[in-house]
């Protein structure tokens, strides 16, 4: 078993990262370790660069997310934990896969044209090709699972659909058909300013997510302005089901306490939002306060975490490295 997963860093590290990747993945770190596999975690600074940024933000935002897994849990002696950009084998596999990609099936994903917009023609070559990139990052390393939200299935469903091509061309087995792990326990945050949206990185209002790096205030208030409707908390999860702002609310709730929505909706059934928020503004401090503080710390101290990046590019370099030239022998290249 090998599980392989990333994030981007793009800024603005949010609750929804961490409830709905970071601690699912620090969750799986003993399971993986039982079955005598490995995890691996990368910051993925070659898929940041697909949409112009500041090349200081991108420095800065990935020691933030190096720092986040850390703080949260994920140990870079019990899993791999790198940045992309440091195994130039990532590169060197998305290239080879780009022939066997084809323009057709990249035209079909809807994440690209959900980011390009109208704009499609101003759209970077990187952007396009981006699921190209993420099928290297996971067939680099024969990864057996991938831990993704719903929005990335269609990137995973692509990585498939290119290994069992690129085998199917070659005559070979080189490249493993990864599972796409979804968590039922992952939730699905959404932004706190309209509930129809996903809680994410790029909204332009600070107050529709909770960054990891907030203090304790800015926490408390963004919850206790979070959009709700006027009724009280309903009787079961069930009643809440068109109610987008308290249901987000309670699923925050339960997957910070570690609690069921509907055991949460029973504590509060009939009680107002005025009551909810402070508890749950009072439990994110409690839970969150800890990681961010722990954040800070690492953050003020790149060097330990550079160090500790630098090491997991090597562990990760050297399990690439015989795939990749496996892959290119077969493709007819001389390497070596
Ligand atoms: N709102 C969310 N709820 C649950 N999970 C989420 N993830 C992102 N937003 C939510 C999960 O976080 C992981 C890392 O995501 P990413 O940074 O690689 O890309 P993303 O999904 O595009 O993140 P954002 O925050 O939504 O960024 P922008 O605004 O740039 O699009 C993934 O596992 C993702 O599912």
């Amino acid at each position: 078993m090998r599980v392989v997963s990333g994030i981007k860093p793009t800024g603005n590290l949010h609750l929804g990262n961490y409830l709905g990747a970071i601690k699912q993945w620090v969750g799986m770190q003993a399971d993986v370790e039982a079955a005598g596999g490995e995890s691996m975690y990368f910051i993925a600074d070659l898929h940041a660069l697909t949409e112009w940024s500041e090349p200081a933000a991108i420095t800065d935002s990935t020691f933030e997310v190096s720092a986040a897994m850390i703080a949260s849990g994920i140990d870079p002696t019990r899993s791999i934990l790198f940045n992309q950009a440091r195994v130039p084998a990532h590169s060197e596999l998305a290239w080879l896969l780009n022939n066997v990609a084809r323009v057709g099936w990249l035209n079909r994903m809807t994440q690209f044209k959900d980011k390009a917009g109208k704009n499609r023609e101003g759209a970077s070559v990187g952007l396009y090709d981006y699921p190209v990139l993420m099928a290297a990052d996971v067939l680099l390393y024969r990864a057996t699972h991938v831990p993704v939200g719903e929005d990335q299935k269609q990137h995973l469903e692509l990585a498939r659909d290119i290994a069992t091509k690129f085998n199917l061309d070659y005559k070979t087995d080189l490249l493993l058909e990864p599972e796409p792990l979804i968590s039922k326990a992952a939730p699905r945050i959404m932004s706190l300013r309209d509930a129809t949206q996903k809680m994410s990185k790029s909204n332009p209002s600070d107050a529709a997510r909770i960054n990891l790096v907030d203090d304790d205030d800015a926490i408390a208030q963004k919850f206790r302005k979070a959009k709700t409707d006027p009724e009280p908390m309903g009787a079961s999860w069930e009643s809440l089901k068109d109610r987008p702002e308290a249901k987000n609310l309670v699923t925050i709730f339960a997957a910070l306490a570690d609690r069921t929505p509907d055991d949460v909706v029973a504590e509060y059934a009939g009680q107002g939002f005025g009551s909810f928020k402070p508890a749950l503004a009072d439990l994110a401090v409690a839970k969150l306060g800890p990681i961010r503080d722990e954040m800070v710390r690492l953050i003020a101290d790149k060097g330990s975490v550079d160090a500790e990046l630098r090491k997991g590019a090597e562990r990760a370099a050297s399990l690439a490295a015989p795939l990749l030239r496996d892959v290119q022998r077969a493709m007819g290249l001389r390497v070596g």
